[in-house]
C-alpha cells in the first residue's frame, strides 16, 4: 500500500482530497471517455493498431491515456483501456468491428459458461499492470490515477447478447427464465472483477470507478439482485485488500434506485448520469458521499456560452460539498477539442 492510501494521511492530489470526502474549489475534473476519437492525436494512434492492440500495449495505452492529460490538465487520468477486457481474458472471444462496435462469441448455456476461466486473468491482464505502472511514473503530481471496470450486470450484458444492444433483451430473459445459469454468470463476473481490480491498484491506480451502463434496465427487485448485491460484494472485497481505496460507482440511468445504491454498496462516490438533477440527489444522500458529474455530453459537444452556463451551474450548485466535475455519459466522437479546452477553463475560472 501506498502512501496515498494509507489512512493517516490526507492525500495532496486534489481528486483523491475529493474522494476521501473534502469538498475543493474549484471542484477537480475530468471526463469519461477523455481519450478518444474527438482528439487528432488519438486518431492518429488508431491507424497504427486495432483497439484491442491497442489497449494490450502498454506503450500505446499509457500514451493515450496521457494525451488528454497533455491537452488539458485534467485531475484524473483514466486508464486507457475497456469493459470487455475482463471477459476476453476469461476466454471469450472479442472483436472490435468498425461501424458496429465489440462483438462477443455469445454466452448462452451452462458449457460455454465453463469454458470462461478466471484463472487466466491475472497473466492475460499483465500488459494491463504494466501500464498503470508507468502511468504511475509518468503522470503529473498531481493528476489522479483511476482504474476501472465493467459492473457485473453490464459486461454480462454484452457477454449474453454477445454485442451492444439498447435493450438487452436476451440476457434480461435469461436472468428471468434460467435464473441458475446467469447468477452462476454473475458469480463468477464478480470474483473475476473484484481480482482484477485489486491487480490494478497493486499496480497502481489509486482509485477505482465501476461502469454500470445498462443498470437503468432493470426494475428494483433485480436492481437490488444484479447491481447492488454484486457491487456491493466487489467493495467489500476491495476493502479488505485496500482498507481506505476510494471506490467510485456508477449506476447509469438508476433514477431515484441511485440513492439506495449508493447507501448499500458503501461506495464512496456516485456518478451521476445525464438525467439526474444533482441538487436533488444531494439531498438523498449523505453530506461526506462524493458526487461525481453531470454535464450533458451533447451540451459540450454544442460548446459556447451555453455551455459554460450550464456548467457552472453545475459546479456552483455543488459548492461545499465534495464534487468532481465531469459528464453525464462519456465524450461523444463529434465533440471539437476546442469546446472541452473552454470547459476546464470554465470549470476553473472562480474569479
Ligand atoms: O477507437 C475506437 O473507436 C474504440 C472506441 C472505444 C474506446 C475509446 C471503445 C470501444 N472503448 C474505449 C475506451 C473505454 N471504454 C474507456 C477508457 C477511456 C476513457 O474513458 O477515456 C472506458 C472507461 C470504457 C468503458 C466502456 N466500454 C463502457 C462503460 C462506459 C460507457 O460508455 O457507458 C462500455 C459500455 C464499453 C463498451 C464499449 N467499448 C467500446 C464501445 C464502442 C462500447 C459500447 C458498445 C455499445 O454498447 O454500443
Amino acid at each position: 500500500m501506498d502512501r496515498e492510501n494509507s489512512p493517516s494521511a490526507l492525500p495532496s492530489k486534489p481528486l483523491l482530497r475529493t474522494l476521501h470526502g473534502e469538498a475543493q474549489w474549484p471542484p477537480p475534473m475530468w471526463l469519461m471517455r477523455q481519450a478518444g476519437r474527438y482528439l487528432p492525436e488519438f486518431r492518429a494512434m488508431r491507424a497504427k493498431a486495432d483497439f484491442l492492440t491497442r489497449c494490450m500495449t502498454p506503450d500505446i495505452a499509457t500514451e493515450l491515456t496521457l494525451q488528454p492529460i497533455r491537452r488539458y490538465d485534467m485531475d484524473g487520468a483514466i486508464l486507457f483501456s475497456d469493459i470487455l477486457i475482463l471477459p476476453w481474458a476469461m476466454g471469450q472471444s472479442l472483436e472490435f468491428v468498425e461501424g458496429k462496435g465489440p462483438v462477443l462469441g455469445a454466452i448462452r448455456d451452462r458449457a460455454a459458461l465453463d469454458r470462461l476461466d478466471p484463472g487466466r486473468v491475472a497473466e492475460a491482464t499483465a500488459p494491463v499492470r504494466e501500464t498503470l505502472s508507468r502511468l504511475r511514473r509518468e503522470l503529473p503530481p498531481q493528476t489522479t490515477l483511476l482504474g476501472f471496470a465493467g459492473s457485473p450486470f453490464t459486461v454480462a450484458c454484452y457477454m449474453v447478447e454477445g454485442s451492444g444492444s439498447r435493450e438487452f433483451a436476451i440476457t434480461r430473459q435469461m436472468a428471468l427464465t434460467e435464473p441458475a445459469l446467469f447468477d452462476a454468470l454473475m458469480d463468477k463476473l464478480t470474483e473475476a472483477t473484484a481480482e482484477m481490480l485489486i491487480g490494478q491498484v497493486e499496480a497502481g491506480a489509486e482509485a477505482v470507478m465501476l461502469f454500470d451502463s445498462w443498470a437503468g434496465l432493470l426494475p428494483p427487485s433485480q436492481f437490488r439482485r444484479y447491481v447492488i448485491a454484486p457491487t456491493r460484494r466487489i467493495v467489500e472485497r476491495l476493502r479488505e485488500a485496500y482498507p481506505t481505496l476510494k471506490i467510485i460507482g456508477f449506476p447509469r440511468l438508476a433514477g431515484i434506485m441511485a440513492a439506495e445504491y449508493a447507501r448499500e454498496t458503501c461506495v464512496d462516490a456516485l456518478a451521476c448520469d445525464t438525467s439526474v438533477d444533482m441538487t436533488q440527489m444531494a439531498r438523498m444522500v449523505p453530506d461526506d458521499l462524493t458526487l461525481q458529474g453531470n454535464l450533458d455530453p451533447l451540451i459540450l459537444q454544442a460548446g459556447g456560452e451555453g455551455m459554460i452556463r450550464e456548467a457552472q451551474a453545475i459546479r456552483d450548485a455543488m459548492r461545499g460539498r465534495p464534487h468532481i466535475f465531469n459528464l453525464g455519459h462519456g465524450v461523444v466522437p463529434q465533440t471539437p477539442p476546442e469546446h472541452v479546452a473552454a470547459l476546464v477553463q470554465a470549470v476553473r475560472d472562480v474569479s
